[in-house]
Formats: structure tokens, C-alpha cells, sequence
């Protein structure tokens, strides 16, 4: 490269710089005409686009391709346009179920100290959390009673009575475009979803937070697939619902700016994502999974620990990036069918964490999602010989988290 040429790319570069405020369509939908094919165009659903408008919110919209998508929708609504990106489908890793265990069925709310904090009449009452997740099974009778009813929806009458833009979100929403072909439901969201809050009086699960109210949130299909887009638009609806606290027991998101907006949306209204750092066991500091390591600070990301209170061979783990680790291998809960299951995975570890943060919030319910996530932070068990690969080091006691956030919030 000759004097000339570094001179005129140094001035365009400015010239750039300088008109920084000023959208074009390139400059709100940058991967359309991106030179370089990354990694993840290949993924890209080419007919499929995340929107990110002016005032935070999120629609999915299609075209026949990116070219008319631009020139008949970006171009007309530009000064309202944020951020324009390629929905792209998600594999969802898949969490296999396991065989019955000689462990007691509740060891891991026994390991977290949970026993203690119910003694103190506190269940998770009044706390909405979301499973951003496949079906949960709201006519399992553990998960009936917990689950958030959207009053001012009429079910199955094909209206939005409400109002809310979801028709018939009686019992919570699918934002699934794009069911898959088995008919089985998968067990995943409702396996989550009782770990968090399952009901014990009407069985052998004993949810963490035992009257906190679930809001089912569906954006992953029966075989285990999904889309960034859908998944932006669960996580959208669960805070429209009035989410404190919202469950991410999933990861593998290629490419991740929508994504990313949308926690940081969440933030903005105060409310905790709690996530699974994933079964790969890899570091994720140097190996980043995405939502695992946004690093936001209304975020968990959380390993799953053994009953003797180690590391699980398959946990993802990180100094940085993964805060906590939770009880998640052998995991009783809920799944379709009037049944439990036993489970591992991370996609277990967190809802513990989950559960422990709806706890902590009935009980201190003017607590902000950052109090919330210090207290179970800081008060992790750290044992001689256990020490965990995450930031605090240790694995969630709710008991000590509760007595931190009386501290924090007196
Ligand atoms: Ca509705
Ligand atoms: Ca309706």
C-alpha cells in the first residue's frame, strides 16, 4: 500500500467518524453486504430479521430477502430503527435424563440450606419468574398451582383479549416460528420450571421457591431447536408479564448483538437473568458461550456442582465469567405426563439459583436486582479442597444469601 492510499482510507476513516449520528441502512443493519462471510452467516435465516426500535422494543419481521427487507422496510422506517440483525436458529443443547439415584430426591435444596429459610415462612410468594425454556407443562400438578395466570386474557377464544399483542397467553406464551415435527413435548422447560417453584403438596418435588408463580415463556420446539429472534421475543414477553427474576437454561447463540441488547433491556428494567454456563466443559472466559458470558451485571451464569460438592466433569466453568456453581447433576423435578425425571446439567444448576433469588425477594421485596445478586454472591460456601472454578469460588447457601440481603436491606 502506497503513501496515497494509507492518506485516503486515514481520511475516510474520519470522514466516517465524524458523520457518526447519522443512520443510513448500513449503519443500523450492518451484516447486510458485510465483506467478510464470519462464522456465523452461514447461520443467518435469510428472510428472518430481529428489529430493535428507538424506544428499546423488539419485533421479528420477514422479506423475502435482505436487499427488499432493506429498500421496503429499513429505508421507510429508519429514524425509528435501532439496530437490524439476522435471526438465526439456536440448537439447544439437549440434557439427558439420567437413571434413579441412591441420593435423596431433595439433595440439592438440603445441600443450598433452603429447609432453613421455608422455616422462616419464606417460600418465594409474590415473585413472577420466567422459564425462558421449551413447554412447561402447566396441567402437571406440581406446576398448576404455580403457575402466573394472565387474568386479563380469555384462553383459547383466538383473541388478544388483553391486549398484550400475544393471543391467548392464558398460561404463559410460545414464541416458536417453527415447530419442530415430534410430537413428544420436550421435558426440558418443565423439569426447569419445578426445580424453581414445583408445588410439594402434590408430590414428591420440592421446588426451591415453593409459591413463587412461573410464567412460561416457550421458544424452544420439541426437538430441542429455536431462533435468536424468538428467543428475544420470550425474553421481551416475560418482562411485559412482570418478571423479577427470568431462567436462561440455555445457550449456544452464534452471533449475539440482538441478543445482548435485549439483556441489556432487561437490566434497564431491573430484573435478573440467571443463566446456564453450559455442558461443554470448557472455559467460557477464554471460550465464550453466549448468554453465558455477557458479563452483565444483572446477570448469574452458573456451573453445576456434584452431591459431594465438586465441579461436574461437564460443567462449563470460568474465574471470570461464571459467578456461581449449584447443585446439578441426579436433579428430581417435574416433567410432562404426571411424572418426575431425574436430570444433569447446568440447565439444572440454575434454576437453584433461580428459586434462591425468588426466595430472597419475598422476602425483601423492595430489594433492586443487583442487592439480590450481591447477597448470593457473597454468600457462597467456599470449603477447604472445594473450591470452585467461578468468580466467587463457591457453590449457593440461600440460607447465608438471606442473612446477607437482611444486611444489604435491613
Ligand atoms: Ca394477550
Ligand atoms: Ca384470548
Amino acid at each position: 500500500m502506497d503513501v496515497q492510499k494509507i492518506l485516503s482510507a486515514v481520511a475516510c476513516i474520519f470522514v466516517l467518524a465524524s458523520c457518526g449520528n447519522k443512520k443510513s441502512t448500513s449503519s443500523v443493519f450492518p451484516e447486510n453486504g458485510a465483506l467478510d462471510s464470519s462464522a456465523c452467516l452461514g447461520q443467518a435465516i435469510q428472510n428472518k430479521f430481529i428489529v430493535q426500535w428507538e424506544d428499546g422494543k423488539f419485533t421479528v419481521e420477514s422479506a423475502a430477502n435482505a436487499d427488499e427487507f432493506t429498500k421496503d422496510f429499513v429505508e421507510p422506517n429508519l429514524e425509528q430503527i435501532r439496530y437490524v440483525e439476522f435471526d438465526r436458529h439456536l440448537q439447544i443443547e439437549k440434557t439427558n435424563e439420567v437413571s434413579a439415584t441412591a441420593f435423596a430426591d431433595s439433595w440439592g435444596q438440603d445441600k443450598i440450606s433452603a429447609r432453613n429459610v421455608w422455616a422462616q415462612g419464606v417460600y418465594g410468594q409474590n415473585v413472577k419468574v420466567a422459564v425462558v425454556d421449551a413447554f412447561v407443562d402447566h396441567t402437571h400438578p406440581q406446576l398448576a398451582p404455580r403457575i402466573a395466570i394472565n387474568t386479563g386474557e380469555i384462553p383459547d377464544n383466538g383473541i388478544d383479549d388483553d391486549g398484550n399483542g400475544v393471543v391467548d397467553d392464558y398460561y404463559g406464551a410460545s414464541f416458536v416460528s417453527v415447530p419442530s415435527n415430534n410430537q413428544t413435548p420436550s421435558a426440558h422447560g418443565s423439569h426447569v420450571a419445578g426445580i424453581i417453584a414445583a408445588d410439594p403438596r402434590y408430590g414428591t418435588v420440592e421446588g426451591v421457591a415453593p409459591q413463587a408463580q412461573i410464567i412460561p415463556a416457550q421458544f424452544i420446539a420439541n426437538d430441542g431447536g429455536g431462533s435468536l429472534g424468538d428467543a428475544v421475543l420470550a425474553l421481551q414477553y416475560s418482562a411485559s408479564r412482570g418478571a423479577k427474576i427470568i431462567n436462561a437454561s440455555w445457550g449456544g447463540a452464534p452471533c449475539v448483538a440482538s441478543l445482548r441488547n435485549t439483556f441489556q433491556e432487561l437490566q434497564n428494567k431491573g430484573i435478573l437473568v440467571v443463566v446456564a454456563a453450559g455442558n461443554d466443559g470448557r472455559d467460557i472466559d477464554v471460550y465464550p458461550e453466549f448468554p453465558a458470558s455477557f458479563n452483565l451485571s444483572n446477570q448469574i451464569t452458573v456451573a453445576a456442582s456434584t452431591v459431594s460438592d465438586f465441579m461436574t466433569s461437564w460443567s462449563n466453568s470460568g474465574f471470570g465469567f461464571v459467578h456461581v456453581a449449584a447443585p446439578g447433576e441426579r436433579i428430581l423435578s417435574t416433567v410432562p405426563g404426571n411424572t418426575t425425571a431425574y436430570m444433569d446439567g447446568t440447565s439444572m444448576a440454575a434454576p437453584f439459583v433461580t428459586g434462591t433469588a425468588a426466595l430472597l425477594w419475598s422476602a425483601r421485596p423492595q430489594a433492586t436486582a443487583q442487592q439480590i445478586r450481591t447477597a448470593i454472591l457473597q454468600s457462597v460456601d467456599v470449603s477447604a479442597g472445594h473450591e470452585f472454578k467461578v468468580n466467587t469460588r463457591g457453590r449457593i447457601n440461600v440460607e447465608r444469601a438471606l442473612q446477607a440481603l437482611k444486611q444489604l436491606v435491613p
